[in-house]
This record gives C-alpha cells, structure tokens and sequence, in this order.
C-alpha cells in the first residue's frame, strides 16, 4: 500500500530576496525552483531567458497558454481539468527534449487543485540495479504524443530510450505513463509501475499563486497535474533548450 506524502516545495525562493546566482544554484541542486511573492509586472520570459534559449512549443509560439477547453474534456489532454500522469515533456521529440520546462500562474485555480506535481528521476535510478540502468540505457521504445495533442494535428512519435546516457552531459530521461507503446513488454510494464510508486511517494507539489513561476529540468524530473474544476485556472509555459 503506497501512502501519499505530499511534501510542499522546499526549493523555493521569495521574490523580494530574489538573485539570479542562487536562482541557479537551487535549480541545478534540486532539479526545480518555485518562486513566489511575484508581482503582476514581471517580466517572466525575459527573466527565464536568462537560463537558456527559448525552444518553439508544439504550434511553433514561443508560448503555450494552459486553460481548459471544453472540446477536450474526453481526451487526455493538458487543455482540460483532469489529472495528469506523470511524464517528461517531448519525449516524442526526435531530437533533444527541452532542458527547463517553466510554468506561471495568471489565474490559481479556486478549489484548490491544478497543482504542479514534481519527482527525481535521477534519485529514481539511484533504486535500480546496474543492470536495469543498462537496460533501461539500451532498449528503445516508441514514444506518441497525447490523444489531445494528436486530436490538434500536432502529434509526433520518436523511438528512444528511456535513459538517454551522453558522453560528458548529465543523462536524459524520457517518460510517460501512458504514451509509450509498450506491447506488453514485461520490463516496461513493471518498470512504469515502479516510476509511478516511486513519484507517489516522493513528489513534491507546488500550488500556484498569481503569478508564481515554477521551473524545473525535464532531462532530470517528471511532472504531473492534479485535476481541478475551476475552469478560470490560467497557466503559461515556455521551454528552453540546452545551450
Ligand atoms: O499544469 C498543467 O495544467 C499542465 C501541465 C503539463 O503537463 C505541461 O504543461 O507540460
Ligand atoms: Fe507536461
């Protein structure tokens, strides 16, 4: 039996003590920084700007905007109220996944859900065995985009490992829950089981404020949404690429 122990965000700074050197430095040490206390006229891009290069998202805008649409309501989809599983961003991508993923808030929503939910999947491989990092490191499986970003005409598939390992550049790690095609793969199937035991124990959860920025590395952790049923709930996201 998996108890959930919602662990707040402990990598967080307050705007008004606000440094771009340990902005940095908590970032890189934990794999993710909150901040809060921001006020309407930040400058959230120019600000990010400063970590790495903007990367196009999925329609070729620099921004994506995260609101509910109702014609998504019965598809897996970022664009609607319901809870997320755990996964990393573009893994579908050929190329490279984009290094930060950054989240801010324009509208929380009020009943207190849509959270942002965090875990290490660096601490994760430290659970495996050698051999199952090798193994994790050498099989590739196909990976599709969502229903939802499928349903926009925007869906890609790539095939990968799930452990990217680089000569001289921290590993990557590609993930979802539900968007790898698995065929019954016996490894896959116990290895997804163990991801999502490890994050329910482990993650950490972030609830919005108005204009509060959440930023993590999506080489290192996978995130995940809790549902919500205020429909005014409003988030931007940007990517930057690794320089
Ligand atoms: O928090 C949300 O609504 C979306 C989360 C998400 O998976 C994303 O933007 O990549
Ligand atoms: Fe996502």
């Amino acid at each position: 039996m998996i108890t959930t122990q919602e662990k707040k965000v402990v990598s967080q700074i307050d705007y008004a003590g606000l440094d771009l050197a340990e902005f940095k430095s908590l970032l890189d040490e934990n794999g993710y920084v909150y901040l809060h206390g921001v006020p309407e006229d930040f400058d959230h891009v120019g600000y990010l700007k400063q970590i790495g290069p903007l990367m196009p998202q999925y329609d070729g805008e620099l921004i994506w905007s995260i609101k509910a649409q109702e014609r998504f309501d019965n598809l897996y989809h970022s664009l609607n109220t319901k809870p997320l599983m755990p996964h990393t961003e573009c893994y579908e991508f050929l190329g490279l996944p984009p290094k930060y993923l950054a989240l801010w808030c324009l509208v929380p929503a009020a009943d207190g859900g849509g959270q942002t939910t965090l875990g290490d999947l660096h601490k994760f491989l430290e659970t495996l065995t050698d051999e199952e990092r090798g193994k994790l490191a050498e099989t590739k499986f196909p990976f599709v985009s969502s229903a939802g970003v499928q349903d926009m005409g925007l869906g890609k598939t790539a095939v990968h490992p799930l452990l990217e390992l680089r000569e001289d550049k921290a590993p990557v790690m590609r993930f979802s829950y539900n968007c790898v095609v698995h065929e019954d793969d016996e490894f896959l199937l116990n290895l997804r089981e163990r991801v999502l035991e490890f994050f329910t124990e482990t993650h950490i959860t972030a609830d919005y404020e108005p204009n509060s920025l959440l930023i993590w590395n999506n080489h290192r952790m996978v995130h995940s949404r809790t549902g919500y049923t205020d429909r005014n709930r409003h988030l931007r996201r940007i990517w930057l690429s690794e320089e």
